[in-house]
């Protein structure tokens, strides 16, 4: 899986990224519930701390996120976006030399954020905000669109589909590749991801996962996130603070089902259950 003659390389920024095989992405919240009140610069130092950790644990990406996308969640303004996330992807970049992803729709934070230097851009609403695709187009970076059905609000309030999920969420994800092609970005430059979670039941994101061949056919490396949702929490009735192993079954699956790159809390353990389910995938290949 190091052997660089099979590499593929995805640009991003000052970094490149081989994704032949899975990798993982830690998230970095840094919404005002996410880290200790104890004043700005206390904040920042634990977020600075905990990336630090994640990337001596494996991870490959770090995805910076300063609104919550949490069901019921009120919208953020920019000025507040970009006074959470900026001083964080900066000192991540200068300080980490981190690939950084930013989690936003905000066109004026993917110009900003580009120029703090990230090398991702990470949209749970697949750049279909005005000025997101041009953004995206200017920064340069690799972006990954994800599928949303309806917004935070009210996007959990008895999400339904008139066709089978899978298809539902392919003919967008679709859909979004051939706009943002029509726009003048790269197709190698996109990431599709099927938005475990974000207007689905349980039964939709079980289904979307064992069908995410569906997705993988669309030619484009996949990333999920699965990681601590309620998903686990229904099926075996934990409690947040209790789905890491369900998260790590989950992960495992993911990379049997073609998932490139894999968004979550724990890198360490994840990084364990991902690097054992491509060790069987492997072998599994020696003999085709
Ligand atoms: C509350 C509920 C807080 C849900 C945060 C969340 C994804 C993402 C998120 C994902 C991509 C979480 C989510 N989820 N970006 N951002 N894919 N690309 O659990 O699944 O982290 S926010």
């Amino acid at each position: 899986m190091t052997d660089s003659s099979s590499a593929t390389w995805l640009p991003c920024g000052r970094h490149r990224l081989d994704i032949s095989y899975p990798r993982v992405m830690g998230i970095l919240n840094v919404t005002p519930d996410s880290f200790s009140d104890g004043g700005r610069h206390v904040a920042l130092d634990d977020a600075l701390r905990h990336a630090e950790r994640m990337l001596a644990e494996g991870a490959a990406i770090i995805d910076v996120g300063g609104e919550s996308t949490r069901p019921g969640a009120p919208p953020v303004s920019t000025q507040q976006e970009l006074d959470r996330v900026a001083p964080v992807i900066e000192r991540l970049v200068c300080e980490l030399d981190a690939l950084v992803s930013v989690d936003t729709s905000n066109p004026r934070v993917i110009e900003q954020a580009a120029q703090l230097g990230a090398g991702m851009i990470n949209d749970v609403r697949a750049l279909q905000r005005d000025g997101a695709l041009e953004a995206a187009i200017g920064a340069g970076l690799p972006v990954c669109l994800m599928h949303m059905q309806g917004e935070p609000q009210d996007m959990q309030q008895a999400p339904r589909y008139d066709e089978p999920i899978e298809d539902a969420v392919a003919g967008f994800l679709a859909a979004r590749v051939a706009a943002c092609e029509a726009a003048g970005l790269r197709r190698e430059r996109l990431l599709l991801d099927p938005g475990f979670g974000f207007g689905k039941t349980v039964e939709h994101n079980l289904r979307l996962l064992n069908r995410m061949d569906r997705l993988t056919a669309l030619g484009l490396p996949l990333l999920v996130g699965m990681s601590r949702k309620s998903m686990i929490g229904k099926v075996l009735g934990r409690p947040v603070e209790e789905r890491l192993a369900g998260g790590l079954a989950l992960a495992a699956h993911a990379v049997g089902r073609g998932a490139r790159i894999l968004r979550v809390h724990d890198v360490g353990p994840v990084m364990d259950a991902v690097n054992m389910s491509w060790a069987v995938l492997r072998e599994g290949c020696e003999h085709d």
